[in-house]
C-alpha cells in the first residue's frame, strides 16, 4: 500500500482553513517578539527522524505478545510502512535496519523500493544479544565482552558482516549496544570484561570503511541486573575515545537510572564533539519504550533546548542520526510512530522558541527567575500551527493522525497482509 500526495491533499483540504487562522495568530504573536517565524518552519522542515524496523510490529514484553493485524511480514512491507508514515509525517525519511531481523535478500529492489518513497537507510543495528538459528557460540555469557575468544571472535564477525549489509543499501553508521553484564556479583571480573570490550570495538572500527561512523550506546541495566559492560555515557565516551574520531556516544532516553539529568549529558557530549546518535522514547521507570513525550514531555523539550544549543555552537560535533526507538504492544505501531514524532517535532519547535542570546545576558545577570520564564514560556506555547506548516510545505497532512484514520489506513493494510502476519523482531 502506497499513500498519494492527493489523497493526503484533499483531507488536508478539509483543514486548510481553521490552519491558516491558527498558523496567522501564532505568527503574529511570536513576530511581534522579534522572533523568524519562518526560519522556524524551515528547520522543522527539515528534521527527519529514522524510523527504526522493529517499532512496525507490535512488541512483546517477557510475559507475552499480542499481535497487532496486518503487521509487515517482511523487509518490504516494513519499508512499506515507513513510507506511509513519511508520506504523512513529512518526518520519517529513514529506516534503520536491524541485522539478523532484516537480511534483504534483494539488495537493488529494497534499495530502489526505498528510494521510491523517499527514504534513506540510516544507522544499521547489529545484534549479539540472541543467539541465532544455528549459530555455532552462544553469547549467553557476553558477546563483545566474552572471555570465551570463540563466542567474542563470533560477535565482532557479526558486526562486521552488518558493515557489509549496510554499505550495500547505503548506510554510513553502525550502532552496537550490548546486553553484556552479569547478574551476580563475582560472577565476571570488571575490568577483564571492559578490555574485552575495547578491543572488540576497535576491531570493528577499523573494519569500518573510512567514511562511516561507530555509535556506541549505553545502558545501566536489563537484561542483566548486577551490572553491564558499557553502563553509562561515561564508559561509551571513553570507549569512543579509544577507538578514534568517527566512534561516538549514542543517547537514548529511556537508558538512564530515573531522574538522571538527561539534558547536561547531551550537552557535555556536544561540547566534547562526541555525541554521535540519538534514540527517542520514554519512560516513567526504566527502559520502558513508550510513546515519545507521553509520560515527561518537559524533559524532552529541556533536552531539546540542549541540543539546539549544541547544533548552534558546537561545530566540533557532527550532525546527529535521530532516530525513534520504541516498541510496545497496546496500539497501533504506526499511529504509535506518528504520535512520537509529533512529540519530537513539538519540544524542536518549542526549543526554536528559546532565544539563546537573551538567555546568556539573564544568566550573567544572575537572573534566575527569568531564565527560567524564558524557558517555561516557550514550552508553554501552543507550536502546532508551526509543525503543521512545516508538514504542509513539503505535502505532508495538516493531521497525520486523522488522515491515517479517514484514509482506513489499517483496514487497507490488513486486507493487503491478512490479520495474522507477524513482523520480525522482539
Ligand atoms: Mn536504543
Amino acid at each position: 500500500m502506497q499513500l498519494e500526495k492527493d489523497q493526503i491533499r484533499a483531507h488536508d483540504q478539509r483543514h486548510l482553513d481553521r490552519h491558516n487562522e491558527d498558523f496567522r495568530f501564532l505568527s503574529d504573536r511570536l513576530g511581534s517578539k522579534g522572533m523568524d517565524v519562518d526560519r522556524v518552519v524551515d528547520a522543522l522542515a527539515d528534521f527527519q527522524v529514522a524510523i527504526p524496523s522493529w517499532a512496525l510490529g507490535a512488541g512483546g514484553t517477557r510475559f507475552g505478545r499480542f499481535s497487532f493485524h496486518g503487521e509487515p511480514g517482511s523487509l518490504e512491507d516494513k519499508i512499506a510502512d515507513v513510507g506511509i508514515l513519511h508520506a504523512l509525517t513529512q518526518t520519517a525519511g529513514a529506516i534503520s535496519l536491524h541485522i539478523p531481523w532484516d537480511t534483504p535478500t534483494d539488495y537493488a529492489a529494497v534499495r530502489e523500493r526505498a528510494a521510491t518513497l523517499g527514504l534513506r537507510f540510516d544507522a544499521i543495528n547489529s545484534n549479539t544479544f540472541q543467539d541465532q538459528p544455528g549459530a555455532e557460540q552462544s553469547y549467553k555469557h557476553g558477546s563483545l565482552s566474552a572471555t570465551d575468544e570463540a563466542a567474542r571472535r563470533q560477535a565482532i564477525e557479526h558486526n562486521l558482516r552488518v558493515i557489509e549489509i549496510g554499505e550495500k543499501l547505503g548506510s554510513k553508521s553502525l550502532t552496537v549496544w550490548l546486553a553484556d553484564g552479569t547478574n551476580f556479583p563475582g560472577q565476571r571480573n570488571f575490568q577483564r570484561g571492559l578490555v574485552q570490550t575495547e578491543d572488540s570495538l576497535k576491531q570493528i572500527y577499523a573494519g569500518m570503511p573510512k567514511d562511516w561512523k561507530l555509535f556506541i550506546e549505553y545502558k545501566p541495566y536489563e537484561p542483566n541486573f548486577y551490572s553491564t559492560v558499557i553502563q553509562d555515557w561515561g564508559t561509551s565516551f571513553m570507549l569512543a575515545n579509544a577507538c578514534g574520531d568517527r566512534a561516538y556516544t549514542l543517547v537514548d532516553l529511556g537508558h538512564h537510572l530515573p531522574n538522571s539529568n538527561i539534558e547536561q549529558i547531551v550537552s557535555t557530549l556536544m561540547l566534547k564533539g562526541k555525541l554521535g546518535g540519538f534514540h527517542f522514547n520514554d519512560s516513567k521507570y526504566g527502559d520502558d519504550d513508550l510513546t515519545v513525550g507521553s509520560i515527561k514531555p518537559y524533559a524532552l523539550f529541556l533536552i531539546f533546548n540542549e541540543l539546539v544549543y549544541g547544533m548552534r555552537n558546537n561545530p566540533q560535533n557532527p550532525d546527529l542520526a535521530w532516530m525513534i526507538d520504541a516498541s510496545h504492544n497496546v496500539k497501533d505501531p504506526l499511529e504509535d510512530l506518528i504520535q512520537s514524532l509529533e512529540a519530537i517535532q513539538e519540544a524542536y519547535a518549542k526549543a526554536l522558541l528559546i532565544d539563546h542570546d537573551q538567555l546568556t545576558t539573564t544568566q550573567r545577570e544572575h537572573d534566575v527567575v527569568m531564565a527560567q520564564e524564558m524557558l517555561q514560556d516557550a514550552f508553554r506555547t501552543d507550536v502546532r500551527p508551526l509543525v503543521q506548516r512545516a508538514r504542509l510545505s513539503r505535502g505532508g497532512a495538516l493531521h497525520p493522525l486523522r488522515a491515517y484514520r479517514d484514509l482506513e489506513v489499517r483496514r487497507e493494510l490488513i486486507q493487503e497482509r491478512g490479520k495474522h502476519t507477524v513482523a520480525t523482531g522482539l
